[in-house]
């Protein structure tokens, strides 16, 4: 069996993403382990496909296992139609979030796919393997063949089972690890609904891993030389308890490492800030739009105070964060969106970041873009599908955010270029009075 990857192409980038790693771990546990042969082949999405099409038919697997991700998806149903078209007869898997948000277009979206794995991967992989194994169908929750009706309903591991990390295989971790830089999920889901998100997984199941082997899976981190890693969880300060115990785990046993963690600022507490302050962190905010209007569209409501004293502290306490941003929400104008960046910017973020609305399949917000925004927001038809113009933001101060955002991307201090885009924007003062949302 193979499992492919095909990355957005980042130089820092371990080979192996952990999707498929985890797939790989999940399997090493269970009794089909002796019977299967998996090898991973990792590419990225500008490696030609007539290259990755020769590696695959090079490693004949009988089971192609493949990540479907907005970067990739339309890499994915060129290599597959090709790989067919080469006379490829194996059985082909698709998972990952693209595959987890679609819906009844998947069959006509990848004609060339044999089982469509919804959610979380792991059990749902080794049902997939069971019935090659035993030349049966495969079946069971999130696994369907492009003829099963509805497609519908996502697969979890079973209550109070927990992933098997990747980082606990010493196999794993030349894969998961490169130059120093390595990631891991402490948690899986989120409890959140925002509109616009297309976090893994989409019925909202969320688990807190237990703590029994971080301090060892930590210990192999940084046997295998981690120093930056990557935390993915989304909500990890939801629970202070347990995040305080989690952010001590890392700082005791990674010692010198910088870490990059996301956080809703509503999330903290002093005490929380106090202990990041004693590591070397990256944290990053996601804000996304603090105008009330816009929060209430994209269901995303975080108390004003609450946010303002932690991004106070924050400064105070010398935590570097990034601030993000997303424009091109519904009901935001370029006025609300300054208001926000001039209160960010208050606040000294080591960066700002303001991210173009992408409009990801199967979210509530892309729903919405089809009935109450119907022909108020238009998008690009490629991948993924950026927002170009809205009832409350013209297609020119859109296509100037645009390059606002590629500009603080690689790194041009924000205040001067916020300085030339204002010179081009209309209503980039605010919208009159300033409102004050703490
Ligand atoms: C690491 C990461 C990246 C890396 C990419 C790494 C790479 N391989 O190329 C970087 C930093 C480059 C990146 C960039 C972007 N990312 Co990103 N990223 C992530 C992140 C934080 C972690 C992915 C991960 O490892 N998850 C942990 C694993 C265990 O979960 P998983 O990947 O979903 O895998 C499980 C299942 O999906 C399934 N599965 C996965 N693969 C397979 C394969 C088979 C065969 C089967 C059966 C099952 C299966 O089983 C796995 C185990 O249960 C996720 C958020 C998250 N926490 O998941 C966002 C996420 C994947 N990214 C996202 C987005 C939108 C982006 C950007 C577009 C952001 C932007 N605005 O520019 C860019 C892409 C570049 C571009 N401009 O197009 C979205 C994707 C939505 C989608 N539909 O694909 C996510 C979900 C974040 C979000 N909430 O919006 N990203
Ligand atoms: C990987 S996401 C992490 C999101 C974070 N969990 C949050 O609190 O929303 C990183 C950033 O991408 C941006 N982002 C997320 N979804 C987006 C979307 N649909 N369109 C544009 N940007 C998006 C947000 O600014 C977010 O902070």
């Amino acid at each position: 069996m193979l499992l492919l990857s095909l990355n957005w192409w980042r130089e820092k980038d371990p080979r192996t993403p952990l999707g498929t790693a985890y797939l790989y771990s999940w399997l090493s546990r269970t009794d089909l382990w002796p019977m299967v042969k998996v090898g991973f082949l990792d590419a990225t999405v500008a490696d030609p496909v007539t290259r990755v099409v020769q590696r695959i038919k090079a490693a004949d697997p009988s089971i192609l296992g493949i990540g479907v991700y907005v970067w990739n998806n339309p890499v994915v149903r060129q290599v597959l139609s090709s790989l067919r078209v080469e006379g490829y007869r194996g059985k082909i898997v698709l998972g990952g979030p693209e595959i987890s948000y679609a819906t009844e277009d998947l069959p006509a979206e990848f004609p060339d796919a044999d089982y469509f794995v919804k959610g979380e991967g792991e059990t749902a992989f080794e049902e997939v393997l069971r019935a090659n194994l035993g030349g049966r169908k495969a079946e069971g929750p999130g696994v369907f063949t492009p003829r099963y009706s509805p497609i519908a309903g996502q697969a979890h591991l079973p209550k109070g089972v927990e992933p098997v990390q990747p980082q606990s295989l010493p196999e794993l971790l030349p894969l998961i690890v490169k130059d120093g830089f390595g990631r891991i999920e402490l948690q899986r889901g989120c409890l959140f609904a925002c509109s616009f998100c297309a976090f893994p997984f989409k019925d909202r199941v969320f688990t807190e891993f237990g703590m029994g082997t971080l301090r060892e899976d930590l210990r192999q981190l940084r046997l295998a030389g981690v120093r930056q890693l990557a935390v993915l969880d989304p909500i990890l300060f939801l629970h202070k308890e347990r995040a305080m115990t989690m952010l001590r785990a890392l700082a005791e046993e990674l010692p010198g490492t910088r870490f990059e963690i996301q956080s809703r600022p509503e999330h903290l507490d002093a005490a929380l800030i106090d202990q990041l302050a004693r590591m070397d962190v990256l944290l990053e905010c996601g804000i996304q739009s603090l105008d009330p209007i816009v929060e209430r569209a994209i269901r995303r409501a975080g108390d004003p105070g609450t946010i303002d004293a932690s991004l106070r502290l924050l400064q105070e306490r010398g935590v570097d964060f990034e601030a993000h941003l997303i424009f091109g929400l519904p009901f935001q104008t370029v006025g609300s969106l300054f208001q926000d960046v001039d209160y960010l910017l208050g606040f000294h973020p080591r960066r700002l970041r303001l991210f173009p609305l992408l409009d990801h399949r199967g979210t509530t917000l892309s729903r919405e873009t089809q009935t109450v925004y119907h022909g108020r927001m238009t998008f690009s038809n490629s991948f993924p599908r950026q927002v170009e113009e809205t009832e409350w933001m013209p297609r020119n101060a859109i296509a100037s955010l645009k390059r606002l955002h590629h500009e603080l991307e690689v790194g041009t201090d924000a205040v001067t270029a916020l300085e030339r885009a204002r010179t081009v924007l209309p209503g980039c003062q605010g919208n009159g009075e300033p409102i004050l949302w703490a």
